[in-house]
């Protein structure tokens, strides 16, 4: 593994592209098509491979300046396949940087997105072992989930509309990078946005008299309020990162399927996870989440 990461370094997707395009002779942009994918696929194994071994890798972007955020899209996108090829499931996204503060503190400058898995999901009241993390933070989030598909542009009625229950959330963060840093905004997408896993609360179905804007959220650990933050903290309106996520997905040609979880995003900073942690999320109207740490690293 660490051989196919410097030969990756040594040979980064444009300095490979010249000399195979001379070779060939054939369609110059099908040939630099499937050497970049080739490539970007050899990144993707490395970033599998480290959040399965809970080992940390230098920052993909420190050697290859020329990665893009569709190629980082597409790094996250093998992760999914070959996790799929492992028997695990779709069951929705997360947005995350939603918040100005945020992105303020990662010196990272746009929303992005990551998949969530069913083997992502801790149970509510349930023990998160650190056994299985690098860096682990967690962070309070509103989850919404869909009972209708949406697709490319829509409004925040539609959203409602396709929404089956709201529910308070925390995401467990996870860099598989040295020192939990990026060195750009294409690093964090490849590294599926830093997802690792989330616990959702009860799903609240009958939502419509909640004021999703203006919902208080309060994270305690061991029974000592650590993070309290407002949902118009999470992109001035948590249902803005559904919409959001439903643009930018479609601009990666996907959809946001019925069923789907989605997590909108934080609305405070994260929270390094230590071993004996009782972590609990308040959120107005909802349902509690709680969640205990255990294992060591
Ligand atoms: O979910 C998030 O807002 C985090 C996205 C990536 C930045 C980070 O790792 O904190
Ligand atoms: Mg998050």
């Amino acid at each position: 593994m660490i051989f196919l990461f410097f030969g990756i370094l040594i040979n980064p997707p444009s300095l490979i592209h010249e000399p195979c395009r001379a070779r060939t002779g054939s369609s110059k942009q099908t040939r630099r098509f499937s050497l970049v994918t080739n490539n970007l696929e050899s990144l993707a194994t490395i970033l599998h491979e480290a959040r399965k071994a809970a080992k940390p890798i230098p920052q993909i972007s420190k050697n290859l300046s020329s990665l893009t955020r569709d190629d980082a899209y597409s790094i996250q996108e093998k992760q999914w396949q070959f996790r799929q090829a492992a028997g695990e499931s779709l069951v929705g996204w997360k947005m995350g940087l939603t918040s100005e503060a945020k992105r303020r503190q990662m010196n990272l400058d746009s929303p992005l997105y990551g998949f969530l898995t069913d083997r992502m999901e801790v149970k509510n009241g349930g023990v998160f072992s650190l056994a299985q993390s690098i860096h682990p933070k967690i962070e309070p989030e509103i989850a919404f989930l869909l009972s209708r598909d949406l697709q490319g542009s829509v409004t925040r009625a539609q959203v409602l509309e396709s929404c089956a229950g709201v529910a308070s959330c925390m995401e467990i963060l996870d860099s598989r990078y040295d020192q939990f840093k990026y060195f750009s905004m294409e690093d964090v997408i490849a590294d599926n946005s830093s997802s690792s896993h989330f616990v959702v609360g009860e799903w609240k179905k009958d939502f419509r008299d909640l004021d999703l804007r203006h919902l208080q959220m309060k994270m305690s650990v061991n029974g000592e309020l650590t993070q309290a933050g407002i949902s118009s903290d999470i992109s001035g309106d948590p249902v803005i990162s559904v919409i959001e996520l439903c643009e930018m997905l479609f601009q990666r040609g996907q959809i946001l399927k019925a069923g789907s979880v989605v997590l909108a995003g934080a609305a405070t900073t994260a929270v390094e996870l230590k071993p004996g942690m009782k972590v609990k999320l308040e959120v107005d109207g909802l349902a509690d989440v709680v969640l205990s740490v255990g294992g060591m690293r």
